[in-house]
């Protein structure tokens, strides 16, 4: 990496919760870029000549979590162009990662000390909800992980593997939850509260 260290917001939540909705929102009034690990895995899955194509989509439409040597890679590889193209463009939302240990592992392997963890944005939701939105956003999203098979896995993986990675963050002081079963305004307020203290 170049001059500055990528300054990193990870951003959690189950499937449905508003990560990408607030993202958006979020890189409209701050100086960060989103990186949304699920965006980038659906995008390597359709590339012409890519290895894991295959892989990745059998993941995704189980609600598993891709082994992290795919995501980190993808992920890296971001920031770099990103950092690459404007030095001031080091701050970053991470979108959908950690999601369990492997890859909070895979993240200290190759990123330790080369970029800092600011803190955890966790958008907390019930699972009702979560589910409501993607079955709603299934009727015209294409995702092959929006139907009610998939919903259930993917809330399984959410509760059995990235809940315990947002609890170890919380233990060291570094979430900020938000919650967020209110309207998208609503939420963006709270998240614009953290943004303008500690963003
Ligand atoms: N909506 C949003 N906010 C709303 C609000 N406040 N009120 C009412 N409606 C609201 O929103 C979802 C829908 O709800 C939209 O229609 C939106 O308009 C509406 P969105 O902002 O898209 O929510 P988000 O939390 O981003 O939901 P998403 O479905 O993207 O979350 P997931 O975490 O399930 O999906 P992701 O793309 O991150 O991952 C998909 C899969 O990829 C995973 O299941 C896994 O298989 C794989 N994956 C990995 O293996 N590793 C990774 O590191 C990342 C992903
Ligand atoms: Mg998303």
């Amino acid at each position: 990496f170049l001059a500055m260290k990528p300054q990193v917001v990870f951003v959690l939540g189950g499937p449905g919760a508003g990560k990408g909705t607030q993202c958006a929102k979020i890189v409209e009034n701050y100086s960060y870029t989103h990186l949304s690990a699920g965006d980038l895995l659906r995008a390597e899955r359709s590339r012409v000549g890519s290895e894991s194509g295959q892989l990745i989509e059998r993941y995704i439409k189980e609600g598993k979590i891709v082994p992290v040597e795919i995501t980190i890679n993808l992920l890296r590889m971001a920031m770099e162009e990103t950092i690459k193209k404007d030095q001031n463009m080091f701050r970053f939302l991470i979108d959908g990662f950690p999601r369990n240990q492997d890859n909070l592992q895979g993240w200290d392997r190759v990123m330790e000390g080369k970029a800092d963890v600011k803190f955890v944005l966790f958008f907390d939701c019930s699972n009702d909800v979560c589910i409501d939105r993607c079955l709603e956003r299934g009727k015209s999203s294409g995702r092959t992980d929006d139907n009610k098979e998939s919903l259930e896995k993917r809330i399984q993986t959410y509760l059995q593997s990235t809940r315990p990675v947002v609890e170890q963050y919380e233990k060291q002081g570094k979430v900020r939850t938000i919650d967020a079963s209110r309207a998208v305004n609503e939420v963006f307020a709270d998240v614009k509260l953290i943004f303008d203290r500690e963003g």
